[in-house]
């Protein structure tokens, strides 16, 4: 399924100088497609494993159609989309880039961005996770159709992993103004924000460090824009021992720190581990 083997040191160098690397070719196209045809059964509520995912933003019967739509671990629903973002080349290239033992998935999103659907703020990965140790994420970002600035794409602020780290966004989904937060943040570090709107085809990619500034402007094109993201923190990631995670909480035991690895399995470690479960969990289901 990945087009990639690992991160020279040019691309280490560019991520780390940018907050983020761009690859043309990620996933095969054909894989794409694969993993696009799983968004309507998704959103209908049709989950293959038969679990619900965490989250699960948005529904045709209840919400507005100019919505950007978005479901949260869906691995755990779809084996499809567990393939993909649970892959060891994800794991693998997050550690490198960040400088990790290892990486274990935080979360995933399934982002689904139709004709018309209205913005995502701008906002720092890193903001949503201070009930991790160390708050710290890397993600692999998968596009699913071809992608282009008037489609709404996700867009990226250059070195804006540098300026510290802002509060989550007032309003993530359809603000009236989607770069507000990231342009009082650049004014707080003194500098003049250099947007780089993505367009790779279909199964081209980005990763990007926690603290890049990113979000997407409304789809003005005719097409859907799908994509995967693949939400990556520390092979060795624990649980904050006070400060709760409003979602993610519910997976802490009580009197431990420890991650469980049947909810953050480790994708890829340096000295080759990777949580056991995941070979027979990932080969079982439909083909
Ligand atoms: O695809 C988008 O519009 C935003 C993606 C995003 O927020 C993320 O990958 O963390």
């Amino acid at each position: 399924m990945f087009l990639v083997d690992e991160p020279d040191p040019d691309q280490i160098f560019r991520f780390r100088r940018d907050g983020f690397l761009v690859v043309e070719r990620l996933i095969e196209p054909a894989a794409a497609a694969r993993l696009a045809a799983r968004f309507e059964p998704l959103f209908r509520g049709e989950f293959e494993t038969g679990l619900y995912p965490d989250e699960w933003n948005w529904r045709e019967d209840r919400d507005a159609a100019d919505l950007t739509r978005q479901i949260c671990n869906a691995w755990k629903s779809d084996r499809f989309v567990a393939r993909a973002v649970l892959h060891p080349r994800i794991g693998l290239w997050c550690a490198r880039l960040r400088g990790w033992p290892g990486a274990r998935i935080n979360q995933d999103n399934v982002l689904w961005k139709p004709p018309g659907a209205r913005p995502l703020a701008f906002h720092q990965d890193d903001s949503y996770q201070q009930w991790v140790v160390p708050p710290e994420m890397c993600s692999c970002w998968i596009a699913l159709d071809a992608t282009s600035a008037v489609g709404g794409t996700v867009e990226y602020v250059l070195g804006s992993h540098r300026w510290g780290l802002a509060p989550p966004a007032a309003r993530f989904h359809a603000p009236d103004d989607y770069e507000s937060e990231m342009r009082e943040a650049a004014e707080r570090a003194g500098a003049i924000p250099g947007i780089a709107r993505i367009e790779v085809p279909a199964g081209g990619g980005v990763f990007h460090h926690g603290r890049t500034f990113h979000g997407s402007d409304t789809n003005r094109s005719d097409r859907h824009r799908r994509a995967l993201v693949s939400h990556c923190m520390s092979s060795g990631a624990r649980f904050h021992p006070t400060n709760v995670g409003y979602v993610y909480g519910r997976y802490k035991r009580a009197g431990s720190t420890e991650m469980d690895e049947s909810f953050f399995p480790v994708l890829w470690t340096e000295d080759g581990y990777r949580s056991a479960f995941l070979e027979e969990y990932l080969a079982s289901g439909p083909a």
